[in-house]
């Protein structure tokens, strides 16, 4: 026995020593087949001995249940944030804010900002004890199972320390694009860059998930316990890399400013060498005695700052400025590119918005253009090279005449849309009758754009009403409908009959009556016809409705074809019943976000449940959020609401909350 115990220990010790080298020194003296066998023999005596196994063991990175939310943590000393520089003359004021308070000449640490997400990490002598989201900084989540799974994370450090310790969990470049590659061809949703798959990963509520991700780590900063043994921040670098831990190679201890401005162009320079993504560099106060002397405000400290790169920019041609012709008429031009990839992912087409933006940044089809992507996700068209002009440019010019219909357009002064205002043109036919069938609005499912299309062209279709006249007969005129889609279609149609008002006023398509206004609407009127009857102070009287709103919502009523098309809904039995009055009001001044995938609600389901409850439902994460349900797949309202502290609950979790509140289910 104490033979084995011995054999145990040492596997462990040379087990620990080879993932020291694989995954934080990237220098393996061993083969995988190796190692595997060293791992299969430790695993074989454990479950051989189990009163041997111990829970700093490499066996047991994943040896958790999932559990049913993460427990939240409360952190020994608040997480700060980092105040932003954006110019070099930011950074100098920064510089001698610094030098002026601490009264004497300092020395800066450079450290390239990982674009991870930050967690904290507890070791009690030397073990792994808990590992936790950052949160709003106060209070994080407790995802110690997940973090156990992170292989470049040991479980034991070189020394027995109790200690606390800073780090940003991220996903290399190129692990993202293979991990999102199978999730493609396993038909999972993709995430949009690794910031998102890491921090997706990171709360997965099934360790045994998180451990098939390819997370890594980065440490960057030791908790203040030890300060007094290690006197500044390049020190406490070191140390934590002699802890066993993984520290970022590319970081400088800079003696004069000069270096750290050189420091951060040379990084701007490489950063696209680097194998993981980095948003900017931070600049820290080396010594940590002039650090206490600095301080903190409640926020961020004033010993360090990060300097923000400006979005990744790419040069793509345009190769067409198409038109399109939007529901309520507008003409928005939309920039047809070369495909280049920026940020992460492939853009082919950039809207322009107006006539005045491609006028003012002076876009000609045929030219060269910087390509960014607006808060990395819309790209945007920044400006046009004229220096990479050949003559064969062409201007752009907003038509006179709707591309759809042909009809004049008009622009109205003051105004700098563009608008077709024949209400018979078929483009906007179309986009209505897309809208009317959206999933906000009809949902009615199986019938999308192109079908739209088809039913239009074939005269079979002018307006929403048509649609529930269609026979099956109809349906089987088009192009690769057979006989169980036209079926399906057919009774899904119907079936959208008994949608609430609100939704049946939001498909209407009314210009600025979106999904929230509908249903203060639809409260207030109880019925449809009701609509056509109210009058500029009746509908200003309802919640959310200005003068900008009423006013839309007249000019749609007084219109003898929209009258006539409400008729028509009616008395095709569509929004008969008022809303049911409200007889539980349970979540009144709560506001709810709901993402990912559910299992027994669709996600619409549940938020018109929320709503009946009296709850507000809003479609993004922020400070007023009260609680965020989510189903696996939410990656980023996940984060954004994990990083400002708001409660997460799962469906189940949520059915719980309510039936704790006396809401009953049949
Ligand atoms: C990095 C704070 C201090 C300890 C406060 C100076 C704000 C994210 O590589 N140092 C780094 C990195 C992040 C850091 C500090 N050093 N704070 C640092 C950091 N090398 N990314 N951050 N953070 C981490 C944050 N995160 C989410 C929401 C708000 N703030």
């Amino acid at each position: 026995m104490v033979e084995v115990q011995k054999r145990v220990e040492q596997l462990r010790r040379e087990i620990r020593e080879h993932n020291y080298r694989y995954y934080v020194l990237d220098q393996p003296t061993i083969s995988d087949a190796e190692y595997d066998a060293l791992m299969r023999e430790l695993a074989e005596l454990e479950e051989q001995y189990p009163e041997l196994i111990t829970a700093d063991s490499p066996t047991q990175r994943v040896g958790h249940e999932p559990s049913a939310r993460f427990a939240a943590v409360q952190h020994g000393e608040p997480l700060l944030s980092l105040s932003n520089a954006f110019s070099f003359e930011e950074l100098e004021a920064f510089q001698e804010r610094v030098e002026r308070q601490a009264g004497q000449p300092v020395t800066f640490v450079c450290e390239l900002k990982i674009d991870g997400l930050s967690v904290s990490l507890d070791y009690q002598d030397g073990v792994f004890v808990r590992g936790a989201t950052r949160g709003d900084g106060q209070t994080g989540e407790d995802v110690t199972a997940n973090l156990r799974t992170v292989r470049s994370l040991p479980l034991r450090l070189n020394e027995p320390r109790t200690i606390n310790v800073r780090g940003e969990v991220f996903i290399n470049r190129e692990d993202f694009l293979t991990f999102n590659e199978e999730r493609k061809r396993a038909g999972e949703s993709v995430f949009a860059n690794p910031r998102n798959a890491a921090a997706g990963s990171l709360r997965q509520l099934d360790p045994r998930l998180t451990a098939q991700r390819p997370l890594d780590i980065f440490l960057f900063a030791l908790g203040s316990a030890l300060h007094g043994e290690v006197k500044t921040q390049g020190e406490a670098l070191e140390y934590l890399r002699c802890l066993g831990l993984r520290v970022n190679p590319h970081f400088r201890v800079c003696s004069t400013f000069a270096e750290v401005l050189d420091f951060i162009r040379t990084w701007e320079q490489k950063r696209s060498s680097l194998p993981y993504e980095i948003d900017g560099i931070v600049i820290k106060v080396n010594e940590f005695d002039i650090q206490s002397t600095l301080g903190s405000t409640a926020r961020s400290p004033r010993w360090a700052i990060a300097y923000k790169f400006p979005a990744e920019q790419v040069i793509t041609k345009v190769v067409n400025i198409a038109v399109q012709v939007g529901r309520t008429g507008t003409l928005t031009p939309l920039a047809e590119l070369e495909p280049v990839t920026v940020a992460g992912s492939t853009v082919s087409r950039a809207t322009l918005h107006n006539e005045d933006i491609v006028g003012s940044r002076d876009i000609r089809i045929g030219d060269y253009v910087v390509l960014q992507k607006a808060g990395d996700v819309i790209p945007e068209i920044v400006r046009s090279l004229p220096e990479r002009r050949d003559g064969s440019e062409v201007v752009f010019k907003m038509p006179e005449r709707c591309p759809s219909c042909g009809e004049q357009v008009v622009r109205e002064p003051g105004e700098a849309a563009t608008r077709c205002v024949n209400a018979q043109c078929p483009a906007q036919r179309l986009e209505r009758l897309i809208h009317f069938a959206s999933k906000g609005a009809m949902d009615i499912d199986g019938l999308g754009p192109a079908i739209l299309g088809q039913l239009l062209a074939a005269d079979l279709v002018h307006g929403p009403a048509d649609l529930y006249k269609l026979r099956k007969e109809d349906l089987l005129q088009l192009e690769r409908i057979g006989e169980k889609s036209a079926d399906n279609l057919i009774a899904a149609i119907a079936a959208s009959k008994s949608q609430p008002l609100a939704r049946v006023l939001y498909g209407l398509g009314i210009r600025y009556v979106g999904e929230e206004v509908a249903r203060e609407v639809a409260r207030a009127v109880g019925s449809l016809p009701r609509l056509l009857d109210l009058g500029r102070e009746e509908l200003m009287a309802i919640p959310l409705v200005g003068e900008k709103i009423a006013q839309s919502i007249l000019s749609f009523s007084v219109n003898p074809e929209n009258r006539e098309l409400v008729q028509e809904l009616l008395a095709l039995g569509l929004a008969q019943e008022a809303e049911a009055e409200r007889t539980q009001e349970v979540l009144a001044g709560l506001t709810f976000v709901v993402t990912g995938r559910l299992e027994g609600f669709t996600r619409s389901a549940i938020e018109e449940l929320l709503r009946s409850l009296g709850a507000s439902v809003s479609s993004s994460v922020s400070k007023r959020t009260s609680y965020l349900v989510a189903g696996p797949g939410g990656g980023s309202k996940l984060t954004k609401a994990s990083e400002l502290g708001i409660p997460i609950l799962s469906e189940s979790e949520l059915l719980e909350f309510l039936a704790e509140r006396g809401v009953q289910f049949d």
